[in-house]
């Protein structure tokens, strides 16, 4: 229960939010390990700037939820206090977001532009979007460039607002850290020297197979592409960016590749192959197909074939007359799920990699799943990735996309890949490299069984 002295009896009422609780979490989600909590509530304290900055400066971190007439929620996040200096506001961490169907999403500020401008004003973005504006329920946009945003998805060109609530956003301290880590990892050189060197020894249990074919599968811009750079860079010893990686609305990898990695620029071929796909997209008809993942898995798509979700792979006749050699077909799959966006996962989604699991159960194949962007869903992880498993957080978010995919904990693997860094980081690569290591093994353990299956008289 609040208390919000001094004032009237009505501003002492507690406040109650109009936030879901399935849509608060869904804003946390967006923000990390945080807890949110009420600040100014524009219909209890006025839309006047005034009344805002009374509730809301030098609060630190802050979430603005507004709601329309028309039913549209949005808003915006800043990381950076209110405190009427009259500053430009430099602030990486700003965005505006909007809930568009169940989910929300954001819109950074565009490079070159001010988060915006800290006045005496009313609350705005990038000084493109007023909330309040002229102390009315009323949002505006000024037509500015910070953002590119749309008017018209993000609030139907509604610029009524029923409700403006400002949140503190504060790191949650139920993230508290674990007494001990719930993994043990040896973070020295001495175990990453020794990872690199049962990878490169790595014999697949089969001589007919003797490269481990690692097939990546996961949502548009969840770090698949990024995962294979990382581990080419481990190897090559500096950073290379051989699969285009980056953020677009959609896949950014639209062709099937089968990417080996070399020990170092003039050494041998290690003895795996990351294959990596097109993002999945949780529309029918959009992104990677579940026809065209089965015929991955039993090896019938060459390198750079361009993914159509339109119409799914069809081998040629006469190849698809004969099933491909135990070398061809996938030995494991891997699920690449982004940390940030997991409980931001769609229904639609899920039961997708539910259906892609259905199948690749059916086949025996392994499977394991590999959480990118550690760093970005916990403050903790990002200031010190020897954290990771000490930190509550990133061990719900395990528990909570086992939960999901249906898969154990021990086959959820948690990475940082390199997304900015120049430079290779020990921590990042022994995470990296464990993950990969697990790889190999669970692609023995499927290699085992079909040997064993060959070995039964018939
Ligand atoms: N901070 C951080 N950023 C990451 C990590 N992994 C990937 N990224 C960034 O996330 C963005 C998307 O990564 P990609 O590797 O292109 O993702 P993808 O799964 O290949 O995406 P599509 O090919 O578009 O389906 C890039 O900007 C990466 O730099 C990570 O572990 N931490
Ligand atoms: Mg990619």
């Amino acid at each position: 229960v609040y208390n919000n002295s001094p004032g009237s009896s009505t501003l002492n009422a507690p406040l109650t939010s109009d936030l879901t609780e399935e849509k608060r979490k869904q804003l946390c989600g967006l923000l990390g390990n945080v807890e949110l909590s009420l600040l100014y509530k524009a219909s209890v304290h006025g839309y006047q700037a005034s009344a805002f900055h009374q509730r809301c400066d030098r609060q630190g971190p802050t979430l603005l939820v507004a709601y329309n007439r028309s039913g549209y929620i949005f808003g915006g996040y800043t990381s950076v206090d209110y405190t009427q200096s009259g500053q430009y506001i430099t602030d990486e961490g700003i965005f505006l977001f909007s809930f568009q169907g169940k989910i929300p999403v954001c819109i950074k500020v565009n490079s070159g532009y001010n988060a915006r401008i800290d006045d005496a004003g009313v609350p705005n973005f990038g000084q493109q979007l007023y909330f309040c504006y002229n102390n009315q329920p009323v949002v505006y946009n000024s037509g500015s460039s910070a953002f590119s945003l749309n008017t018209a998805t993000m609030y139907g060109n509604d610029t009524q607002l029923s409700e403006c609530e400002v949140y503190k956003v504060e790191q949650s301290s139920a993230v508290s850290t674990e007494e001990k880590p719930w993994r043990n990892v040896l973070w020295t050189a001495e175990r990453k020297d020794k990872l690199m060197e049962m990878v490169r020894n790595h014999k697949p249990l089969m001589t007919s197979v003797s490269r481990v074919r690692i097939l990546m599968i996961g949502p548009v811009g969840a770090g698949k592409s990024s995962f294979f750079n990382s581990i080419n860079s481990i190897f090559m010893g500096r950073m290379t960016s051989k699969a285009m990686s980056g953020s677009a609305g959609t896949s950014l990898t639209t062709q099937f590749r089968t990417y080996p990695v070399k020990d170092g620029r003039e050494g041998k071929p290690l003895p795996f192959v990351l294959c990596d796909t097109m993002g999945l997209e949780e529309q029918t008809g959009a992104g990677l197909d579940i026809e065209d993942i089965s015929s991955i898995l039993q090896g019938h798509v060459p390198d750079r074939y361009k993914f159509n979700p339109m119409v799914p792979f069809q081998p040629d006749e006469q190849k698809a007359s004969r099933p491909a050699s135990l070398q061809e077909k996938i030995h494991c799959v891997v699920y690449v799920i982004d940390a940030t966006k997991i409980s931001l996962m769609s229904d639609k989604l899920q039961e997708k990699l539910a259906s892609i699991r259905r199948k690749v159960n059916s086949l025996g194949i392994a499977q394991i799943v590999l959480m990118t962007k550690v760093d970005e869903a916990c403050p903790l992880v990002e200031k010190d990735l020897q954290s990771l498993y000490v930190s509550s957080y990133i061990k719900s978010k395990v528990q909570e996309v086992s939960s999901r995919l249906g898969v154990p904990v021990s086959c959820v693997l948690p990475v940082k890949n390199y997304s900015q860094e120049l430079e290779l980081e020990l921590n990042c690569d022994v995470l990296l490299l464990t993950a990969l290591q697990q790889m190999l093994h669970f692609a023995d353990d499927y290699l085992d069984d079909v040997c064993s299956m060959e070995d039964k008289p018939k």
